[in-house]
């Protein structure tokens, strides 16, 4: 493909509720968009997964936004013609910033599907044509406001339930979930806000029968994670540590993690979670999809991927209206606890420019 523009966005979405992790309170989603045109004139979109300050991991959509101009389209645009494949061995060279870097594989990859008149989901190998789903839970102001959320999601039809937890936030409010919904299959994630010697308070979490506990310490802290798999019965599953193939063969055979939560924009792109895909398929380690609070546009990419033969866990793919009262794209709306996968080409949506343009705080174009 020959690039003939592109277009950076930065768009502000309004979420239905606060978000609140370990590591801080989301009120609203500011994304990071791209659109790339070809010299045929196809169209393919993408969106970076940063969220706006550096506190889930190190990127934020500031840096992105710099590092794309200054470093990366750039290196793109030395080449004349470029496939989606040739991403990454050419951004190899600058360091970190999977999710910088993801956003353009992405944006290229829908453009050259386009081109092909092939869908995303084809494209990975998926083989099913909807997904389970489940939802990721916000830290809550107080019980009873956390059990009437829960509630909510179980009536919308969500089939797994992930609380986030934090110290002090944990063993109460779990346990009074458990008894609530004794059937609901459970996981809790602590964005990295626990230490190595807490292993005797998350072994508490034992009795609730959880699917796993995700990412208790620093993403750094492999040999940490490896120690409490042992003092806790209920599975480890890494998120921020697993940021490329490398990183999960190592988590792996340094048994850190039984379980891996795959995030396109954390490792790199889709190309490289399909290897980490593979390799946890030839393993026998389960794998689920996670969520960056995606507009549309990344939902549906994560969609297509959650529909790997290896993604046996409901993932953290919800419905549009978890995040937003309205979407950039024809939303995604869950039919009994089920998403379809989009089997139109590409990515399989697109953005409502008119209401892109309405929520837009920064637009430039790049022509070539
Ligand atoms: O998109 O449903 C979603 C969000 C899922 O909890 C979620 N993501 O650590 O897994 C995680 C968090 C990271 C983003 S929090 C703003
Ligand atoms: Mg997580």
């Amino acid at each position: 493909m020959q690039i003939a523009e592109l277009e950076l966005r930065i768009i502000n979405l309004p979420l239905v509720r606060p978000f609140r992790t370990s590591f801080g309170t989301q009120n609203g989603r500011e994304v990071l968009m791209l659109k790339v045109t070809t010299a045929d004139g196809i169209v393919g979109w993408s969106e970076c997964v940063a969220l706006s300050e550096p506190l889930y991991s190190p990127e934020y959509v500031a840096g992105s936004l710099d590092l794309m101009k200054r470093f990366l389209i750039p290196t793109l645009l030395q080449s004349p013609d470029i496939t989606a494949e040739d991403v990454a061995p050419l951004l190899a060279p600058f360091l970190g910033s999977p999710m910088a870097k993801a956003t353009l594989e992405t944006a290229l990859l829908d453009a050259q599907l386009r081109s092909e008149g092939r869908s995303l989901a084809d494209y990975l190998g998926a083989n099913k044509s909807r997904i389970p789903c489940g939802v990721s839970v916000g830290i809550a102001p107080t019980i009873p406001q956390l059990i009437e959320e829960v509630a909510g999601y179980i009536a919308d039809g969500y089939k797994r339930i992930k609380l986030k937890i934090e110290p002090g936030w944990d063993i109460d409010p779990v346990g009074e979930v458990r008894r609530t919904w004794p059937e609901i299959p459970l996981q809790v994630d602590a964005n990295q806000a626990y230490s190595r010697s807490d292993g005797e308070l998350l072994s508490r979490l034992d009795q609730f029968e959880l699917l796993l506990i995700e990412q208790p310490l620093d993403e750094h802290d492999i040999l940490g994670h490896a120690q409490l798999a042992l003092q806790v019965e209920t599975p480890i599953c890494l998120d921020e540590s697993i940021t490329s193939l490398r990183s999960a063969e190592d988590a792996l055979a340094l048994k850190a993690t039984t379980v891996i939560n795959i995030k396109p924009g954390r490792v790199g792109g889709y190309i490289e979670a399909v290897k980490i895909h593979d390799l946890c398929l030839n393993e026998g380690i389960p794998v689920w999809c996670g969520g960056m609070v995606e507009t549309g546009i990344g939902r549906a990419a994560n969609i297509a991927l959650a529909a790997l033969p290896g993604f046996t866990l409901p993932g953290d793919t919800s419905a549009s209206s978890r995040f937003f009262h309205r979407d950039i794209t024809e939303p995604f709306v869950m039919d009994d606890g089920y998403l379809a996968v989009p089997n139109e080409i590409g990515i399989g949506r697109v953005p409502d420019l008119e209401f892109l343009d309405s929520i837009t705080n920064y637009k430039e174009s790049i022509q070539i």
